[in-house]
């Protein structure tokens, strides 16, 4: 106990929980005295450089291991991503290696939340047959494969070529569809930002201190110590607003009006970079109409926030031009969570390249590319390309413009209806959609109508509850996987322990399930062999990335004089988005619902101690942050006659949570948050079994125009105290 006490304490102290520390105002330095502390670490025997899993960003990470155990993980400081440091997630991955809810070997359903061990050999050949039948009566397309688009991701779509099946489908609607459709069409790509030397920096609805990118939090924060003026714009006192100059309580759904009247003062006003628009952009002029009327005063009464404010963040964002951005964003405003999320994302292109700011210092910018080899010879004949559409009708008539991305919160729907044609059988890997996606419930009755579900997971997630096979796959410190990539850096995972279970990396898994299923001609490659001929011209191999985990290597820089658009430039005006049924240049669309009196809109967002569903029953993440509470402002709650800490019933048109209420200035009075990644519904998992309410249940399924994004913030909901 007291061992676990210390070890819990130190922890916290050498983490870099952003939350904590942008509201002490600290600095981002590891603690020299909680490294003293670790004891383990002194006596260490080997240090294995390897890659975070803790979340999708993947930092390098030593794994400081001794008697086949690791102890402990710090930042590598030679990977260009964590630069020696890791956020809270990333120091508590050992308990993710070590806990003792996790999968230990595969398991065939047997009853309602029962499962039975089951060798490998029989789970692929089960499997296998099961495909091979179902393949027979229905077509190959009867396979959709649901994943978090990872490393392993190519092999993934390899097995679906090889099978025969388009269906191949990403998270992308429940997370960044919206902002990638409308940076792929007018920037031919979504360029990052150069947090470093960034001199005015605008985020609307992104969450920087909050939805960590460990990285972008370290730029930022010497940004910042150098006199970088950041503005946080959010319904609520988010993470980042702690860490910024400002924050400007917009009205939620309603960010669109605001950056088109910046754009709107920027043109009047002849702030913007004037050569650069004429030279790198095209559509100027359609832009100047398109926006003529979204006047401050318009915007104003739209967002609540004053007209003055709105013109003065304008201009001080154009007068630090080249070196000011505003956010592409990542999952709220511009990424998904809206009707008119691709509006907004629009809008925020539009108004970067208002700034000049593409390929400048401190503006945005597109990695350098890397020429790897072509593995494909290694990986059987050329599969043929798959004859049906796709299942959810991404890139087709409806959404051209989707053609990446995929519409995974249809999938109960479509189920349901069998259309366009039955799908029978689903893979899902690395993804939690009862919890991710929406209308949990409707997610869950699909999957009880499907003739084969396979989970692919390092724990008993909520969806693998409802598999007919739970396939274990190794976690990020007992495996390899194909090369990470970060500007001219190539980066290896690699094990820093054997497999303390019976699992697998899961391009075995991928391959056993293929050979089984009559496919095995197309998986007659090692790991090792797939990444070696990647590296080849590279003049490396994966043993000798091995030893220091990193290599820089050749890379091309951008081109930003040739975009990847049909006119090379910047598509202020895109066809394109007007051949998908919308404007020609950015314009006003209200968000889709309006709450009522006596509802709420319900917003969600992450937390810096937990990764969506992934990290509840992490013991040390646990302790940090144990259960959600919903925010709701001091105003309503008093009207409903609620306090913190009361237990409340929220309830949206799709179904209800109970969860404790937090009474707090911190949000607008028109939105309820509460934070994603709570409410287990698996007993199994016993920390994060109950603990906290899961959003997703009350989540209706909505599909947005264009970029066929599940908008999950257009859902309403009422509240009142639990009986
Ligand atoms: N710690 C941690 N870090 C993560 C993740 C994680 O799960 N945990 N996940 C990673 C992933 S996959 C992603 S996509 C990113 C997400 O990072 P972000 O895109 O920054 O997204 P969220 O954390 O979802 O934060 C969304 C914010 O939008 C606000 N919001 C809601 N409605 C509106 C609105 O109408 N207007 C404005 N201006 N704001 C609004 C919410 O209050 C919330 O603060 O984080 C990544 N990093
Ligand atoms: N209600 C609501 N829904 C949301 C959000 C929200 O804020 N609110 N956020 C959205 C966003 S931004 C995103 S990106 C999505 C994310 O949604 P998902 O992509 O579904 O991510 P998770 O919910 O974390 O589930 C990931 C699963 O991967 C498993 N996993 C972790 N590591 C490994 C591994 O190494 N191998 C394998 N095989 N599995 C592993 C975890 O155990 C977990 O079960 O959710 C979206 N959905
Ligand atoms: S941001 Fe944190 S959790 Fe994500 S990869 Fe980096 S250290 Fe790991
Ligand atoms: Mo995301």
């Amino acid at each position: 106990m007291l061992e676990q006490k210390i070890s819990r304490r130190t922890f916290i102290k050498g983490s870099l929980v952003a939350g904590a520390v942008a509201a002490f105002g600290g600095s981002l330095v590891p603690l020299k005295g909680a490294e003293a502390a670790e004891a383990p670490e002194a006596s260490a025997t080997k240090v294995v450089p390897t890659i975070c899993e803790m979340c999708g960003v993947k930092c390098g990470v030593l794994a400081h291991v001794k008697d086949g155990r690791v102890w402990r993980l710090t930042g590598n400081p030679k990977d260009p991503q964590s630069g020696g440091r890791l956020c809270a997630r990333g120091n508590a991955g050992t308990k993710t290696l070590y806990d003792p809810d996790r999968l230990k070997g595969p398991l065939k359903r047997v009853g309602d939340g029962k499962f039975e061990p089951i060798s490998w050999e029989q789970a692929f050949k089960e499997i296998g047959e099961k495909l091979i039948e179902l393949k027979g009566r229905y077509g190959p397309q009867t396979l959709v494969w649901l994943a978090h688009p990872e490393l392993i991701s190519p092999l993934e779509k390899h097995f679906m070529a090889a099978f025969g099946s388009p269906n191949y489908t990403g998270h992308g609607p429940t997370c960044y569809s919206s902002r990638n459709v409308a940076f792929e069409q007018m920037y031919g790509g979504v360029p990052g930002v150069d947090y470093r030397n960034i001199k005015y920096y605008i985020a609307f609805g992104r969450n920087l201190t909050g939805g960590i990118k460990n990285p972008d939090i370290q730029k930022i924060v010497a940004a910042k110590a150098e006199g970088a003026h950041l503005v946080a714009v959010d319904p609520r006192f988010n993470d980042f607003a702690y860490f910024a100059d400002e924050w400007l309580p917009i009205r939620p759904g309603t960010d669109l009006a605001m950056i088109l009247a910046m754009i709107n003062v920027i043109i009047r006003e002849n702030l913007y970079d004037a050569s650069f628009v004429a030279e790198r952009t095209v559509g100027f002029e359609e832009l100047k109409a398109g926006v003529a009327s979204y006047t401050p005063e318009w915007a104003a009464q739209i967002t609540g926030i004053d007209a003055a404010t709105i013109a003065r963040i304008a201009r001080e964002l154009a007068a630090a031009k080249p070196a000011a951005a505003v956010d592409p964003g990542w999952h709220a405003v511009t990424g998904s969570q809206y009707y008119n999320s691709v509006q907004t994302a629009r809008a925020v292109a539009a108004l970067n390249a208002l700034l000049g700011n593409l390929g400048a210092k401190g503006g945005l910018s597109f990695p350098p590319t890397i020429k790897f080899g072509d593995p494909g010879p290694l990986m059987g004949p050329k599969p043929p390309a798959a004859v049906a559409p796709r299942w959810d009708g991404a890139g087709g008539e409806k959404w051209p413009l989707n053609k990446a991305h995929g519409i995974i919160q249809i999938f109960p729907e479509r189920v349901k209806e069998d259309k366009p044609y039955p799908v029978k059988a689903v893979v899902i890997q690395h993804l939690n959609p009862v919890r991710s996606s929406t209308n949990s419930a409707a997610f869950i009755e699909a999957l009880k109508q499907l003739e084969l579900v396979v989970a692919i997971d390092i724990q008993m997630n909520d969806t693998a509850y409802y598999a007919h096979y739970v396939l274990p796959e190794a976690t990020y410190l007992e495996r390899y996987d194909p090369l990470m990539t970060a500007g001219n850096k190539v980066i290896l995972r690699q094990p820093a322990v054997q497999p303390l279970f019976d699992t697998k990396g899961a391009e075995e898994i991928i391959g056993g399930i293929a050979k089984a299923a009559g496919l095995g001609e197309y998986f007659n490659f090692t790991l090792e062999q797939y990444n070696d001929a990647m590296l080849a011209p590279l003049g490396l191999t994966q043993a000798e990335l091995a030893r220091t985990g990193v290599a820089e290597v050749a890379a091309q820089p951008p081109d930003y004089t040739k975009l990847k658009t049909p006119s090379g430039k910047i598509e202020l005006a895109c066809q394109a988005f007007v051949k998908a049924g919308s404007t020609l240049t950015p314009a006003w669309e209200p968000p889709l619902v309006e709450p009522k009196e006596n509802e709420f809109r319900f917003i969600q967002g992450h937390v810096p101690m937990h990764t969506h569903t992934t990290t509840d029953n992490n013991a040390y993440l646990h302790a940090l942050m144990p259960e959600n509470e919903l925010w709701i402002n001091p105003a309503r709650a008093a009207k409903l006659g609620i306090k913190t800490g009361d237990v409340v019933e929220v309830t949206s048109k799709v179904g209800s949570v109970k969860v404790k209420a937090r009474v707090t200035e911190c949000i607008h009075p028109e939105a309820v948050f509460l934070a994603h990644g709570f409410g287990c519904g698996v007993p199994l998992r016993k920390l994060a079994y109950n603990s906290g309410a899961n959003g997703g249940a009350l989540i209706p399924i909505i599909t947005a125009p264009v970029s066929g994004a599940a908008a999950q913030c257009e859902t309403l909901v009422t509240v009142r105290k639990a009986g």
